[in-house]
């Protein structure tokens, strides 16, 4: 197999990505700011599908109006030359310093009226642009001390923002979900909705709980130590995933923001395989770094390598769920029992314990004694991964 990328494989790039100057707490910039027409170029180039930004990534902050459109023409050019998309698009709400304390949940009330309109802008840009779904990660929404934000009043802001979002669009009749992206800390000590999990049950507190889904990032889970086909799972599970971030991370660490495939390698390929089979349908999202060691010409080694190491996972994966040896190993591990449910169909409390085979006369010995052959299977996977079998 090739594993070369081409638009029906679906992957997508933040501008804000391959654009990153490598900027970091400790050190100015290594690279030169990238035109964001050049990006959507040089990704089509590479094989993907669309780009996502934030507004400011887009149409620099302060930028007048007759600057703005300027900006959009030309973005707007550059993917109709290219065939490019954009699926997503999302808000900064985090680097200019008016969003020290957070936005939807700043104390500040002011602050927390600017951030609404400044989405509800971008919001207006994401829908003429066709995008489908708007990301809102809580950059700045959080705290580094106990008494500096009352958690409760600070979920009533959040709750708030979202509710009114969801009626915005509601009413201009745009094809837009939200995707509520969570991460524990980092740039603040303490992020609100740390986790998927978190995030999920946020969600059914909404107004209009059927407009908000996640977009789980994989570093953002792995920082919090989680593992994060669980999470992905889950989301799918409730039928919430609506996005994803995909990147590598290394552990419970700053947010690494490595190349996807780079990092945890055993996860990424869970990953995939569960993206594979597990009917998600959106866009394959990198949002990763390139290292601030790398010049351009690294930027572009580094993107290629997110959809590359994508690529050779899907083949690795669906190779692993064809093996006849495989299937019989999931079959020895009982996963096929799994599938069925537990009581039979309309098993009342009753029927279960009149059933004294379930318990009585169940051989509780024989049960315990049976091994699980999870790791001849493990060890299936990881030829599979290393590509150690076919
Ligand atoms: C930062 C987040 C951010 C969001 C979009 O850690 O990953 O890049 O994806 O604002
Ligand atoms: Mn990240
Ligand atoms: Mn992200």
């Amino acid at each position: 197999m090739s594993y070369n990328p081409t638009p029906e494989d679906r992957f997508t790039f933040g501008l804000w990505t391959v654009g990153w100057q490598g900027r970091d707490p400790f050190g100015d910039a290594t690279r030169p700011a990238l035109d964001p027409v050049e990006s959507v170029t040089r990704l089509a180039e590479l094989g993907a599908y669309g780009v996502t930004f934030h507004d400011d990534d887009l149409i620099p902050f302060g930028a007048s109006e007759a600057e703005r459109a300027s900006h959009i023409k030309r973005f707007r050019q550059a993917l109709d030359a290219t065939g490019m998309t954009v699926p997503m698009a999302t808000t900064n709400l985090f680097t200019h310093p008016v969003f020290k304390d957070g936005a939807f949940t700043a104390n500040d009330r002011e602050v927390r009226r600017y951030a609404l309109r400044k989405t509800m802008r971008n919001i207006d840009l994401a829908a003429e642009l066709g995008a489908k779904t708007y990301v809102a990660w809580g950059g700045r929404e959080g705290a580094e001390s106990g008494g500096a934000k009352d958690v409760r009043a600070a979920l009533d802001r959040m709750k708030e923002a979202f509710d009114l979002l969801g009626a915005y669009v509601t009413e201009q009749g745009y094809d837009l979900r939200f995707a509520v992206e969570p991460k524990p800390n980092e740039p603040r000590g303490d992020i609100l909705l740390p986790t998927v999990g978190h995030a999920l049950a946020f969600i059914e507190r909404l107004e209009r709980p059927e407009l908000f889904g996640v977009n789980p990032e994989v570093g953002h889970e792995q920082m919090a130590g989680l593992n994060f086909p669980h999470g992905i799972a889950q989301a799918l599970w409730a039928g919430k995933l609506f996005h994803i971030d995909l990147n590598g991370q290394n552990g419970i660490k700053y947010d690494q923001d490595l190349r996807f495939g780079a990092g945890d390698l055993r996860a990424a390929f869970w990953l995939v395989d569960l993206l594979e089979t597990g009917g998600y349908e959106g866009p394959r999202h990198f949002d990763f770094k390139p290292p601030r060691t790398e010049d351009i010409s690294g930027v572009w080694a580094s993107a290629a390598g997110c959809m590359r190491n994508y690529l050779i996972l899907k083949e690795r994966a669906a190779a692993f769920r064809a093996d006849p040896e495989v299937q019989e190993a999931l079959r020895a591990s009982r996963l096929d029992q799994l599938g069925e449910p537990t009581l039979n169909e309309g098993e009342t409390p009753a029927a279960l314990l009149a059933d004294r085979t379930a318990f009585e006369d169940f051989d509780l010995q024989a049960a315990a004694e049976r091994g699980m052959a999870f790791e001849r299977l493990d060890q299936l996977a990881m030829d599979h991964l290393l590509a150690a079998r076919g």
